[in-house]
């Protein structure tokens, strides 16, 4: 199959070859370059939503009710579970598709775990290549559950259209979550296991927060509380979802976040695609453990090492 072939199936809504180019994109497979230049043109867009939370939280079983939300009003959904920590023999990602099994069955959603530890793009780079080609492919949206609060999700967070935070009453980590600068991200906070004790205490708390410090953008983010095991609450989440949407569309935020989020994302290509051409030649030929031994000894100082790095991986190319 060429790839034209492969991008024409894609675009067809293919799900074999929807999960080949996938898994192509996790481990860095040159081939899937020439693909996503081609599905990249396809120009088909989605609504891309980004749920962030704590392991626990409750995030699949909130993206479930999420993902039946919007196939009730009719559009094609997708979801990427996104675990750099997960193995592909990994526990959770087994439990998660078991869970989703239910959705599964319906042919308008597309589900797919992602764990792209160690991969040479980076989970943001590789997430958002796999979002390229499920827009291509046809969803109207992209639901995107990752799991933590590190840096890595936040980053895939800031790709999503918006991005959801996860929070649970009486965890006692609504303040670490604050401090690792996620706060300043969500657009939506949920109030997840509403059902237990310490809800109302909790959305005083963001509440309260969110007010000592507004957004510059105008944005002020709703706080909604749901219990994912019985569906609470997601139609209130789909109403502060839709809510955000069309406060993206009306006012300057939506194409200042798309501006800002290409920006960072083609800096970034250069620089990994700049860092492969000079560096890449030597990196296997072990020259970069005699430097790192020169450098420990003192023999040579970091500066000087770069600056001949540079100049040896620029004439090596001749
Ligand atoms: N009581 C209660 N349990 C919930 C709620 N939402 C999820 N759970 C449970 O919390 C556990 C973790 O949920 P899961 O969706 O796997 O969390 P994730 O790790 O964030 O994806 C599961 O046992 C869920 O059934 C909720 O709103 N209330
Ligand atoms: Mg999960």
């Amino acid at each position: 199959m060429t790839i034209e072939e492969w991008a024409e199936r894609i675009q067809a809504g293919d799900p074999r070859n929807i999960a080949r180019a996938i898994t192509a994109i996790e481990s860095g497979d040159p081939a899937s370059i020439p693909l996503l230049k081609l599905v990249f043109r396809s120009g088909r867009r989605a609504a891309v939503v980004g749920i962030t939370g704590a392991p626990g939280a409750g995030k699949s079983t909130l993206v479930e009710r999420l993902a039946a939300s919007y196939r009730a009003t009719g559009l094609r959904t997708s979801i990427l579970a996104v675990d750099p920590t997960s193995s592909f023999t990994g526990g959770a990602i087994l439990g998660d598709r078991v869970r989703m099994q239910r959705l599964a069955t319906d042919t308008g959603v597309y589900i797919r775990s992602m764990a792209t530890r160690g991969h040479w793009g980076g989970l943001a780079s590789a997430t958002y290549d796999a979002v390229t080609v499920l827009e291509a492919a046809g969803s109207d949206v992209v639901l995107i559950e990752t799991v933590g609060v590190g840096q890595g999700e936040i980053e895939v967070a800031r790709l999503a259209g918006a991005a959801v935070l996860l929070l649970v009453p009486g965890m006692g980590d609504e303040v670490q979550t604050f401090k690792a600068g996620v706060m300043e991200i969500a657009d939506i906070f949920v109030i997840n296991k509403s059902d237990r004790g310490g809800a109302n205490r909790l959305e005083h708390d963001i509440t309260s927060m969110l007010s000592v410090s507004p957004r510059q953008d105008g944005w002020q983010p709703p706080v909604v509380k749901t219990v994912s095991t019985t569906g609470e609450g997601i139609d209130a989440l789909r109403h502060a979802l839709d809510g955000f949407q069309s406060f993206c569309a009306r006012t300057p935020l939506g194409k200042s976040r798309e501006r800002e989020k290409w920006r960072e994302r083609l800096l970034d290509m250069a620089r990994r695609d700049l860092f492969a051409r000079v560096a890449g030649p030597l990196l296997g030929d072990g020259w970069v453990d005699e430097v790192v031994a020169e450098v420990m000894a003192r023999r040579t100082d970091p500066y000087s090492a770069v600056e001949e790095m540079v100049k040896k991986g620029l004439e090596s190319r001749g």
